[in-house]
């Protein structure tokens, strides 16, 4: 949309299961919080919204994990989640919550409207039952091997290491998360949103947006090829929000379903507040009264910032229930990024692999910016990203430290020593000075394209362009040296450089909040808008500044050490149940050494020699009427194809064994079992517990009629 009249911008609606973690913030609550940001300065009208999801099997889950009620678990999490946003400037208009009375309310009516509209598919559907637990397997209850990736983790609804989104059918080895038991099929109703019939209009759509980023879009028409299916918008779950139909007792709505209204409900909170009412401007002007005009008007641009494993339920499903609703306009852009690894691996919440945003806070103390900093250096715009701590040291100690911070404490003590902390007048630019200015009043255009187009980190690699240029012009002109036989263009070098300072405290805002208002108060300086960072005498001469203080200060080694040693040490204990787990997972020997059946007597070789065993292959196998033992299996011994008994019975079936490989003594003599003739024996191991197995060549050219010596 080129030139929207307001923007609504959503962060997604993390699970209120855990606390948060530098992947959540790198993913997308800090593009869309530097996005917002910039937005405001610019003075566009914009609502931010965003909240936690309290619904779906991640918060009974976890319930049960910590002992506690779903709702105890949502709002423990809600707090901590809130305030990690609050410490590291994530500005949100409104944190909501979708355990909310009014959600509830919302999202119920939403799902009222589709059904009564007829949009709705109800289906009886056999759906898996986990007998121990007594409970349907939706989503996380359940999991297995993902069909399309082959990953033995993926959950009921989606797999998390393709990112591909699944059915619980499709599952391959499906069993309960827990009781760990193998589900059973029982049958359920529930209502589904035909998704197959909505694929053109949903073509349509996502074909209108060729601006997308590659990964967002390539997901998209994946799925589309794939061809859509219906899917369930109910569950047989007793956490979340009802179905508001008759027969739909001890259902509630696919956690889905519901979330992403939950935007909606935020924006409408929001225009409900009283404090809210009382501040309805945006850059100096009326802001609209009707939470309406954000979702429902042709010139709002809608923007989901999300991480990738949630582009299908943004660009497909919510658009869906959107189109279907009518009235709504759809997302504008849905700029997802990749993963963040910490130090090569997936971070992850339930094995405590993270840096999480509370314990960073303790651990380094007023390092907000630094770590936003860090984290959209090498944000995952376009493939996953990967934190460590000497890379973070290397940025903050080389970038911020070297660069930024040494360029405006260069320019402000050298102003306080030798001007007294007033702005010293520029009496006559050289070529140079006017050069440098010049430059510096692209900036804002410059760095304002690239976050339109949501490209971070080179926005922000433009701004540091904006402090290496001021810290080159210093390195060029030396003020320090010639302070000593030219006042007059000292004076103007210094004008220049503060004028640089003050440029950089507007354009810094969007990514180093902290640091801006810092410079800001450095400068003595009111918040400015994007548009006056072109200017070149933001700074009058005159102006009296204020003390100088480091905006940045070098991280030594002996923090990083403590962190790398922290985390060396939870990779031990993951390692460590790592291998115990595979040691479980082991076979485990069965023989019970008492029970070993003593050694036979000694034998020739020529007796031995008489033994004619073949290798052959059973090709077809019936039970023998009136006998729990034997199985009368037809083998092709390479020689001829005969009739065996066998008494293995009580250890296969007839199906498990047509097609098996076996070993067989083709010359002893016929022997006649419950009235059938068996010519030849099935050699059989047999362990102390009395299990069988066949013995078979353990390569796979070896045929039948092959000899056994
Ligand atoms: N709660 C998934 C997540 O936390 C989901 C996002 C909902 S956005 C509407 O990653
Ligand atoms: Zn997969």
């Amino acid at each position: 949309m080129a030139n929207p009249q307001r923007y609504t911008v959503t962060a997604a609606l993390i699970y209120a299961n855990g606390p948060i973690h530098i992947g959540h913030l790198a993913g997308c609550y800090l593009p869309s919080d530097i996005y917002v940001r910039f937005l405001r300065m610019k003075g566009e009208d914009v609502l931010f919204v965003s909240g936690t999801d309290e619904h779906g099997v991640p918060i009974t889950l976890r319930a049960r994990k910590e002992g506690l009620t779903p709702q105890q678990v949502v709002d423990k999490y809600y707090t901590v989640i809130d305030q990690s946003f609050r410490d590291f400037g994530i500005e949100f208009d409104i944190y909501s919550r979708t355990s909310r009375p009014a959600h509830h309310e919302f999202s119920s009516q939403f799902f009222r409207h589709l059904y009564d509209k007829g949009v709705f598919t109800e289906q009886e559907t056999e759906q898996y039952y986990d007998p121990e637990a007594k409970q349907f397997l939706a989503d996380r209850y359940i999991v297995g091997t993902c069909p399309h990736c082959a990953n033995t983790n993926a959950y009921g609804d989606q797999c998390e290491k393709c990112g591909t989104s699944l059915s619980p059918d499709e599952l391959i080895n499906p069993h309960s998360t827990l009781s760990g038991a193998k589900p059973e099929k029982r049958n359920t109703k529930n209502w589904f949103l035909p998704l197959d019939q909505l694929q053109p209009q949903l073509q349509t759509y996502i074909d209108a947006h060729p601006e997308w980023k590659s990964n967002v879009a390539g997901q998209c028409q994946s799925w589309l090829k794939d061809g859509l299916r219906p899917r369930a918008m109910t569950r047989d779950l007793d956490w979340g929000v009802s179905v508001p139909v008759e027969g739909a007792e001890g259902k509630v709505l696919y956690v889905w379903f519901d979330a992403p209204i939950g935007y909606i409900t935020a924006s409408k909170e929001w225009f409900t507040q009283p404090e809210t009412r009382n501040t309805l401007t945006y850059g100096g002007k009326p802001k609209s009264d009707n939470w309406e005009v954000y979702w429902k008007d042709e010139n709002t641009k809608l923007v989901h910032f999300i991480g990738k494993d949630n582009i299908v339920f943004h660009c497909l499903i919510f658009p869906a229930m959107l189109q279907v609703h009518g009235g709504y306009i759809l997302p504008d852009n849905v700029p997802a990024n990749e993963f963040l690894n910490l130090a090569g691996d997936k971070l992850s919440t339930s094995r405590n692999w993270a840096i999480w945003l509370h314990e960073y806070l303790q651990e380094m103390p007023g390092k907000q910016d630094e770590l936003r900093y860090v984290l959209t250096s090498i944000s995952p715009e376009n493939k996953d990203g990967d934190f460590t701590w000497d890379d973070f040291q290397a940025r903050v100690n080389n970038e911020l430290v070297a660069v930024f911070s040494n360029f405006v404490h260069r320019t402000m003590v050298l102003t306080q020593k030798n001007y007294g902390s007033k702005v010293p007048v520029a009496d006559q630019y050289t070529k140079e000075d006017l050069v440098v200015l010049e430059e510096a009043a692209k900036f804002p255009d410059r760095i304002g394209a690239a976050l339109s187009a949501y490209r971070f980190r080179e926005a922000q690699q433009e701004l540091m362009n904006l402090a290496r240029l001021g810290n080159k012009y210093l390195s060029d002109t030396q003020p320090w040296k010639l302070i000593k036989t030219d006042d007059v263009r000292t004076r103007t070098i210094l004008n220049v450089s503060l004028q640089l300072c003050a440029n950089l405290s507007v354009l810094c805002m969007p990514f180093l909040p902290f640091t801006s208002k810092k410079l800001r108060t450095m400068l003595n300086l009111g918040e400015l808008n994007w548009e006056q960072a072109k200017s070149t005498t933001l700074l009058a001469a005159g102006h009296t500044l204020t003390e100088p203080v480091m905006l940045f200060a070098k991280i030594d080694d002996a923090l990083i050490k403590q962190q790398v040693d922290k985390l060396a040490v939870i990779r031990q204990q993951l390692d460590a149940e790592k291998a115990a787990a595979e040691l479980a997972a082991a076979p485990k020997p069965m023989n019970d050494p008492s029970k070993i059946e003593a050694a036979k007597g000694e034998t020739s070789f020529d007796e031995f020699s008489k033994m004619d065993i073949r290798i052959g292959t059973i090709l077809e196998a019936e039970r023998v009427p009136k006998s729990d033992k034997l199985l009368k299996l037809l083998v092709d011994t390479g020689l001829d194809k005969r009739t065996v008994l066998s008494g293995i019975a009580k250890h296969y079936t007839p199906e498990q064994v047509i097609g098996q490989q076996v070993t067989i003594l083709v010359n002893l003599a016929p022997r006649k079992m419950m009235g059938h003739e068996s010519q030849g024996m099935i050699l059989m191991a047999e362990n102390t517990a009395g299990e069988l197995s066949f013995v078979v060549p353990t390569k796979t050219n070896v045929d039948n009629g092959s000899t056994v010596k």
